[in-house]
C-alpha cells in the first residue's frame, strides 16, 4: 500500500529552503505530488510571481523525487486532490501551522519546519537591491571601503 504525500506552494524563484521542503515530504511516503499555484491562484493570494506558473511547474516536476506536480488553483482543491489521490499525508511548512488542520478528517496533516534565511521574497529584494536607484548607495559604500583599504595599506 503506497503511502501518497501531498503538498501545495507557488515555488517562485525555485530555491534550497523549497528543495529541503520537498525532500522531508518525500521522505514521509512513498509518492509525493506537489499543487504549484498557478499565476490567477497567485493573484488572489496577493503574490506577483517572478517565474510564470508553466516554468514553475516544469522545474517541480523535472525534481527526480517528485512523482507528480500538478496544478494548484483555488483553496477548495485540496480536500478534492486527498480524496483523488487518495493522499495519506498533507504536509506543509509551519507558516500554515493550523490553517489546513480542517482536512485532518480525510488524511493526515503535518507541518514541517522552514528553511530559514531564504525565501522567494528575499532573493526578490536582493535582486531589487541591484538596480539603478540603489547605484549611488552603492558607489558610496565602495567608496568607504575603498578608503578603508587605503588607510590600511
Ligand atoms: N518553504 C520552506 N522554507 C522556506 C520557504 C518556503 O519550507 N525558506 C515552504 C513553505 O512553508 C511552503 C512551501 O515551501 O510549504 C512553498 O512555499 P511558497 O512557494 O511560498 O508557497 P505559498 O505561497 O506559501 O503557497 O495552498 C497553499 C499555498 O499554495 C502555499
Amino acid at each position: 500500500m503506497k503511502t501518497t504525500v501531498l503538498t501545495y506552494g507557488t515555488f517562485d524563484l525555485f530555491h534550497h529552503g523549497h528543495l529541503k521542503l520537498l525532500t522531508r515530504l518525500k521522505a514521509l511516503g512513498d509518492r509525493l505530488i506537489v499543487g504549484v499555484s498557478t499565476d490567477e491562484f497567485n493573484a488572489g493570494k496577493g503574490k506577483k510571481t517572478i517565474i510564470p506558473f508553466a516554468d514553475r511547474i516544469e522545474i517541480v516536476q523535472s525534481i527526480k523525487f517528485v512523482d507528480l506536480a500538478i496544478p494548484e488553483t483555488d483553496w477548495g482543491q485540496k480536500a478534492r486532490d486527498i480524496v483523488a489521490y487518495d493522499v495519506a499525508i498533507l504536509g506543509m511548512g509551519h507558516d500554515w501551522e493550523g490553517k489546513f488542520d480542517h482536512l485532518g478528517s480525510l488524511c493526515k496533516v503535518v507541518y514541517l519546519p522552514r528553511t530559514e534565511g531564504i525565501s522567494s521574497t528575499q532573493i526578490k529584494q536582493s535582486l531589487g537591491y541591484f538596480d539603478k536607484s540603489h547605484l549611488s548607495d552603492l558607489k558610496a559604500s565602495l567608496d568607504t571601503i575603498s578608503s578603508i583599504i587605503e588607510r590600511l595599506r
